[in-house]
């Protein structure tokens, strides 16, 4: 036990000394360490000043660097600047140029164009009053004789600019307005611009326009409007006649003046309104057409107030209708008295169209009229045909029945016979009989009747014998 202590004394003590050097060790270590900091931290120190001066170094370094690389760049700035600006100075100055050789190639286009459109309206100032029906068929059939003078028909709604389109083709013929027909002339009430009545125009020495009543989709929906076209195309209504389109007229039963025909059709639309000409188109295009074997020409009004949306709108809507052949025009009005060089030779370009479209359609009309005729001559034959084989169907059964009745007639007679035949023979057999019977009575009767005359004689004898006898008494008696 005693050594345990003394063990446990002595690992204590050489704890503890182990401890207090260690303790001493540490405390050594500490200070070294301590030292080796401060020499360390003096060192940094020491660095970080080397350091300090050197980023200053660099900092200035660059710092100038940067300087002059400013310096530089401002120096090509301004040196760009300056470029740029004289080159954008020259450019400029190219543009000009440019827009001035432009104006000015422009300029001679337009001069040249005008001078080219003034030209071609000369030309055809000259051309189209001389135009007459038939001048533009080549070679005409023989038995086609065209009209002296041309009628166009105007067609279109109240207001579209029928009766300025007229004094539209006047203007673009003489380059000036003398006189304006304007829409009194032909009408009733003149500020409603209510034609009512046809108007003829004449604007060249073989051409008439027909300035006309306002016809509208709900007329164009009836029959009598269909009848009222077809009779002014045909020539059947006379041009002082009130012009109705939804009654029936009595037109229809006048007669044929060709003087009246309308050989060519015009339409005349509104370009701001390319909606309301729908219905319009359909009906009467197809009218036309049928009637004329040819498209008619339109003619685009208000072209002037009309957007080039609304134009081109326009211009889709007529050619879907078939219509092609047209022509644009700001018309003469009362507060516009003049044509555009464009617009004039529209109208003359119209002017010419129209008498080539005329002679067409009245080398067509003649086709069609003959064509109709031939038809109505083969349906005449055709009906003669029908008649005269009714005819012979009839005296065929007429004859048949004839033969019929005949042949029924002699089996009739036959069996007549044949039964009088039979009759007879019965009758004969009868009679025969009767003969016998009759002989045998007779006979008989004779037989009776002889006895009797026997017997009558025999008695007659007796008589005789007895008045003989008597006589003989008598006489003897007388005698005795
Ligand atoms: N801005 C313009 N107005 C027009 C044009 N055509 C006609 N007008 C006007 O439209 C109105 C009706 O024209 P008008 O010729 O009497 O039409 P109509 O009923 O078809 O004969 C009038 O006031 C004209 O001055 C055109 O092309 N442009
Ligand atoms: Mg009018």
């Amino acid at each position: 036990m005693g050594n345990d202590q003394s063990n446990f004394d002595d690992l204590k003590r050489r704890q503890i000394e182990h401890e207090r050097k260690t303790e001493k060790e540490k405390k050594e270590l500490w200070n070294k360490w301590l030292i080796a900091e401060k020499e360390q931290k003096e060192q940094k120190m020491l660095h970080e000043a080397e350091l300090q001066r050197e980023r200053a170094k660099i900092e200035t370094e660059l710092k100038r660097q940067e300087e002059a690389k400013k310096m530089k760049l401002k120096e090509g700035q301004e040196f760009l600047r300056t470029e740029h600006l004289k080159r954008e100075k020259a450019m400029r100055k190219a543009i000009e140029e440019e827009e001035q050789m432009k104006a000015q190639i422009l300029h001679e286009e337009k001069r040249t164009s005008e001078e080219r459109k003034t030209k071609e309206l000369d030309k055809l100032r000259d051309e189209v009053p001389n135009l007459k029906p038939g001048d533009s068929i080549e070679f005409p059939n023989e038995d086609t004789t065209f009209a002296k003078e041309l009628n166009v028909g105007l067609y279109g709604t109240t207001g579209i600019g029928k009766s300025s389109f007229i004094n539209s083709l006047k203007f673009a013929l003489k380059g000036e307005l003398t006189e304006l027909t304007m829409e009194q002339t032909s009408t009733d009430n003149f500020h409603g611009g209510n034609t009512v009545r046809r108007l003829p125009v004449r604007i060249t020495k073989y051409l008439t326009f027909i300035d006309n009543r306002g016809v509208g989709a709900e007329d164009l929906e009836t029959i009598d409007a269909s009848n009222e076209i077809i009779s002014q195309l045909e020539g059947r209504s006379s041009f002082a006649e009130k012009v109705e389109w939804r009654k029936e007229s009595s037109s229809k039963k006048t007669l044929v003046n060709e003087e009246k025909q309308i050989h060519c059709t015009v339409l005349v639309f509104d370009a701001q309104n390319p909606q309301s000409v729908y219905t319009v188109l359909s009906k009467l295009v197809t009218e036309i057409f049928e009637w004329q074997g040819r498209y008619p020409i339109g003619v685009i009004t208000h072209v002037d107030v009309a957007t080039p949306d609304q134009l081109e709108n326009m211009y889709v809507v007529l050619n879907s209708a078939g219509l092609v052949d047209t022509y644009e025009v700001a018309n003469i009005t009362r507060e516009r008295k003049e044509l555009s060089l464009d617009h004039q030779l529209n109208m003359l370009k119209l002017m010419k169209r129209c008498i080539k479209e005329g002679d067409r359609i009245f080398a067509l009309r003649g086709r069609i009229e003959r064509m109709e005729v031939q038809q109505a001559e083969e349906r005449e034959r055709e009906a003669e045909e029908v008649r005269l084989t009714q005819a012979r169907f009839e005296r065929e059964r007429v004859e048949a029945q004839q033969a019929k009745e005949e042949e029924d007639a002699r089996i009739a007679k036959e069996k007549k016979e044949a039964l009088q035949k039979k009759i007879d023979a019965e009758v004969e057999l009868v009679l025969q009989e009767k003969f016998e019977k009759d002989r045998l009575a007779r006979e008989a009767r004779e037989a009776i009747e002889a006895r009797e005359a026997r017997e009558a004689k025999k008695n007659k004898i007796f008589v005789s014998l007895a008045a003989l006898v008597v006589l003989l008494v008598s006489i003897w008696w007388a005698v005795e």
